[in-house]
């Protein structure tokens, strides 16, 4: 099982994709996710000259010194770009495992734990009324759980809000340079508890409500949104503050006992290390992609699990499907499992660039049997997608100042 050949494909089907095929001498191939938005060809830059050329000729089989090889094996440790390609790397390297086997990735992780995967749906809306029509239609679907968010009223884009507005691509005319948009957290905390309570009263008790903050709060708001939103029993508030200053989320935790989640940028283990073993978050929302694969999820799942904390990945547009069905084999073999965030298996383009065999049934995603992680990559099909710079939004307060502390 020897490291033959490593290829990185670029394809925008929507969003842009950096998916990595690892081969070897027996002719297995496997499959890796190593999308950093907005930088994508960084993460291909350092995968075909420093990366590739180190793992032509070693053992497939040897995922855990592969990956140990590529986090202590270098002087720059850590960071996005250098986290998505050992993830990519080890995600293909897993599949390959698991295909030489015959076995899904998660009976290699020691099987099930559950029959399904408890997914959460996102609904949003230019306003209450439409983000609460479309959290009912998830609802109808069968959803057990779902994240809520509505533009703010008096701004004019909110971050993840984009409505029947067109993507953020197209608002700055296919300029391909990051848009700005406003926020405001005073207009923000007037829109935000009719939300909950708005939802509460048409929803009912029953379904779980999540929502998203985009750390555009500080420690402070986000300790006095918590406290706001407790009579509406969240399922979690993610993203509240920013946390390089882990100490945020004690301020927070003090003040409220509504779920606090967080993670969806951490790379290492490192990054959520204290909010874990101080019990300060309630769920951690890592991406296999970013955070280093499947061995380095493995690993903060376990870790989690002494202290309560429950994993809950990340499940945004701009991850691949291939991070999808890693997060998948990862959710129902972990112990420690909440929820899944799930925004559906893309647009036509997408689901034939990335077939795969994973069924979802009333709000719960349920794996095939397939070797490895379950899916393929049609390189003809992405062919026709070529790669297409495009950006996240910066945001600025209303007096220009740069936001998100
Ligand atoms: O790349 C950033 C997006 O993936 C992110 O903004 C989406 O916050 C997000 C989420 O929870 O899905
Ligand atoms: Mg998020």
């Amino acid at each position: 099982m020897i490291i033959d050949k490593i290829e990185v494909f670029v394809c925008c089907p929507g969003r842009n994709f950096v998916t990595v095929k690892v081969t070897t001498s027996d002719g297995v191939y496997g499959l890796g996710d190593a999308t950093v938005n907005g930088r994508e060809q960084a993460v291909v830059a350092l995968l075909e000259e420093h990366v590739i050329p180190c793992l032509i000729g070693r053992n497939a089989h040897d995922i855990e010194d592969i990956w140990q090889y590529l986090y202590r094996g270098v002087y720059w440790r850590r960071g996005p770009i250098n986290m998505a390609a050992t993830a990519a790397i080890d995600m293909a390297l897993w599949d390959i495992k698991g295909k030489v086997a015959g076995l899904p990735v998660y009976q290699l992780l020691g099987g099930k734990s559950r029959k399904g995967v408890t997914l959460y749906a996102h609904a949003n809306g230019e306003n209450i009324a439409q983000t609460l029509d479309n959290a009912q239609k998830h609802a109808d679907a069968g959803f057990k759980a779902i994240r809520l968010q509505s533009a703010v009223p008096g701004l004019d884009v909110t971050y993840g809000v984009l409505g029947d507005k067109k993507d953020y691509f197209e608002m700055q005319g296919n300029r391909p340079l990051p848009p700005e948009e406003a926020w405001s957290t005073p207009k923000y905390f007037n829109m935000i508890t009719d939300l909950f309570a708005e939802a509460r009263s048409r929803l009912g008790n029953e379904v779980q409500l999540v929502h998203d903050v985009h750390s555009r709060l500080t420690p402070i708001e986000s300790a006095r949104l918590g406290k706001l939103l407790e009579p509406y029993n969240l399922m979690f508030l993610e993203d509240a503050s920013m946390a390089e200053n882990q100490d945020n989320y004690k301020l927070i935790r003090q003040h409220t006992t509504t779920p606090l989640a967080i993670g969806e940028t951490y790379n290492t283990i490192w990054d959520c290390k204290d909010l874990i073993q101080n019990q300060l978050i309630d769920y951690i929302r890592v991406a296999a992609t970013h955070a280093g694969g499947i061995t380095a999820l493995r690993r903060i799942t376990d870790f989690a699990s002494l202290f309560n904390v429950k994993l809950a990945p990340h499940g945004a547009p701009d991850l691949s499907p291939v991070c999808l069905a890693a997060h998948m084999h990862l959710d129902i073999w972990a112990p420690n499992f909440g929820v899944q965030e799930f925004v559906g298996f893309g647009n036509d383009d997408l689901r034939n660039i990335f077939p795969h065999s994973t069924e979802v049934v009333d709000g719960m995603a349920y794996l095939s049997d397939a070797p490895g992680l379950g899916v393929e990559f049609n390189e003809e099909a992405a062919k026709a997608f070529p790669y297409k710079r495009s950006y996240l939004p910066v945001s600025r307060l209303e007096d220009g100042t740069m936001w998100n502390w």
